[in-house]
């Protein structure tokens, strides 16, 4: 059996690659502006179908979504049999298969690739996909579905949901009818399996409301579906639920929104009471971010390093109540964005890992442990077992009633989490049974240890791609020198750090830093973006101030 080359040929010529435009699969994927991406998610089509036949007919997931980012923005990204990002080794080719400039071209590079990758195309292909809320993504879907069509492929629509909904349906469709089965691979089936969990977790009577900032996204949608069972146990008020005004989706609002700028979104100003628990989710509901106001109306920031710790802190405490602690050790992962007393506060208890930016960076990380706990300080996280350890779990027979109490806990909040991806509505279940759990309101939560100051700056560059970072981003090698004159000014600063690093869904540099005092942070971090901007050849009329 061969490639079907004159349908190909026919759908790839409806899906022409716009001219002068390169397509680079990064951090999350292809991102890019919406309007621009009709042909790479035509060929995604195809190259998911090919995944899939790769893969032995399992069914591959594709995510039309670009999160965090405006709404004029859209992407795409694969996701793997198991829920994970896909294979690292596969996303080069989805650049060079994005990249051929005509339908000859990119049918020759198929040829190709299908050669040197050794596919069996005989294999059937199955391909589940879906999209967030944005504007541009039902055009985009029908180019996915062209390339599907023109493979073969068998396609399972989704629909409009989130990301992480999207990474269970993968996981749940194909692990259906065997012992790894990880539950319903329907929208209900999903709030299903984490709501009964969290009501087993906390139960009656309700915990205090909760605010929601759904950012206009797609996580509206979610939000709302999931509360339907949570009315016994979590109450909460959904805020920023426009997903059809234009323009709505992540403006001033959304976990991205509070966590660069620290505080409040505008919407919700009149609605938090002081001392009340809110949380946002991004575009995509993957990213979680907390906050509070405190009796003098104060904002606190509870970011994914507080997430982290509250996390971790608390399956340790389960694990040692089961008697298991000498079986399953617990460590958690982190990027250079993480806090520098969170990491402080949880390498004194716990192993803790420092890795590049990206969800498959953490994600492979923490598989290496028992229980790995990972977030990155963005919000997106997620906790991970490994199959011993899920066995364990489930088989353990515990020696004394508390010690039976402890291991149904472990088990339900084993179930709660979305091992696949970070998942903005499971962790805030999780988060909730956490505090449920310790009688934590905000400020409890907030004292285990004191964030340092800290700030993030964008830098707008000719080409970000001339950053090359080494030691988990922590430090550039390239431009040459821009990293000894950081050192320089970083050593100017008490408890001074900072980094920059090219970002890999924006066409921006990314600078951090944090200091001791929230003056000296903000003053590290604009010293540190000039020296970027200086160095990169920036139009010295948008030098950052
Ligand atoms: C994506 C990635 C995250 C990353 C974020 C920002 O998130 O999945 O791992 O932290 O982009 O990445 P960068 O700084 O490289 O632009 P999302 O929520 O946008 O999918």
């Amino acid at each position: 059996m061969s490639l079907p080359i004159d349908d190909i040929r026919r759908l790839s010529d409806l899906h022409p690659k716009p001219q002068g435009i390169s397509y680079q699969y990064g951090t999350a994927g292809f991102r890019t502006l919406g309007k621009v991406l009709d042909s790479v998610l035509f060929r995604v089509g195809v190259l998911a179908a090919l995944r899939s036949k790769k893969l032995d007919g399992k069914t591959i997931g594709v995510m039309v979504t670009a999160s965090h980012n405006p709404e004029p923005d859209n992407g795409v990204k694969l996701v793997d049999p198991r829920g994970e990002m896909l294979e690292t080794s596969w996303e080069s080719h989805a650049t060079v298969l994005a990249n051929t400039s005509s339908t000859d071209e990119f049918i020759s590079a198929l040829q190709d690739f299908i050669k040197t990758t050794d596919i069996d195309i005989s294999k059937p292909a199955k391909v589940v996909y879906a999209r967030d809320t944005r504007p541009s993504g039902p055009a985009l879907v029908a180019a996915l579905e062209d390339g599907l069509k023109a493979t073969g492929a068998e396609g399972r629509n989704a629909g409009v949901t989130t990301t992480p909904i999207l990474h269970y349906l993968v996981r749940t469709i194909n692990t259906k009818g065997t012992k790894q089965s990880y539950g319903v691979d329907t929208e209900e089936g999903y709030y299903t399996k984490l709501s009964s969990a969290f009501n087993k977790l906390v139960g009656r009577p309700p915990r205090p409301p909760l605010v929601i900032d759904c950012a206009n996204g797609v996580g509206a949608l979610a939000a709302r579906g999931l509360s339907r069972y949570l009315v016994n146990s979590l109450p909460v008020q959904l805020e920023n639920t426009a997903i059809d005004t234009p323009g709505a989706l992540n403006n001033s609002c959304g976990a991205d929104f509070v966590k660069v700028n620290q505080k409040l979104p505008p919407s919700l100003t009149d609605v938090l009471h002081p001392g009340q628990r809110a949380c946002s989710l991004d575009g995509d509901a993957d990213r979680l971010i907390y906050f509070y106001l405190d009796e003098r109306s104060q904002f606190h920031l509870l970011d994914g390093d507080k997430i982290t710790t509250v996390v971790a802190s608390f399956i340790v405490e389960l694990v040692k109540a089961v008697g298991l602690d000498e079986r399953l050790k617990v460590g958690v992962v982190q990027t250079a964005y993480a806090n520098g007393n969170s990491t402080k506060y949880l390498s004194e208890r716990l192993p803790v890992k420092c890795v590049p930016t990206g969800v498959k960076h953490l994600h492979h990380a923490a598989e290496k442990y028992d229980i790995g706990v990972y977030f990155e300080a963005n919000g997106h996280g997620t906790v991970v077992f490994s199959q011993p350890a899920q066995d364990l779990i489930f088989s353990h027979q515990p020696s004394t009633p508390t010690q039976s109490t402890a291991l149904v806990h472990l088990q339900n909040v084993l179930n709660v989490i979305n091992q696949t991806v970070g998942d903005a509505l499971s962790d805030m279940l999780l988060v909730e049974a956490v505090l449920a759990h310790k009688s934590y309101g905000g400020a409890e939560w907030d004292s285990l240890y004191t964030d340092l100051p800290n700030r993030l700056v964008k830098v707008v560059v000719p080409d970000r791609n001339i950053f090359k970072t080494e030691d988990a981003e922590r430090r550039l090698v390239r431009p040459g020198g821009l990293q000894t004159k950081i050192d320089e000014l970083v050593n100017v600063y008490t408890g001074g750090r900072s980094f920059v690093r090219p970002s890999g869904t924006e066409d921006v540099v990314r600078v951090y830093a944090e200091a001791a005092s929230r003056p000296q942070a903000d003053e590290l971090a604009f010293r540190v973006a000039g020296l970027v901007y200086d160095l990169a050849g920036g139009d010295p009329s948008q030098r950052p101030k």
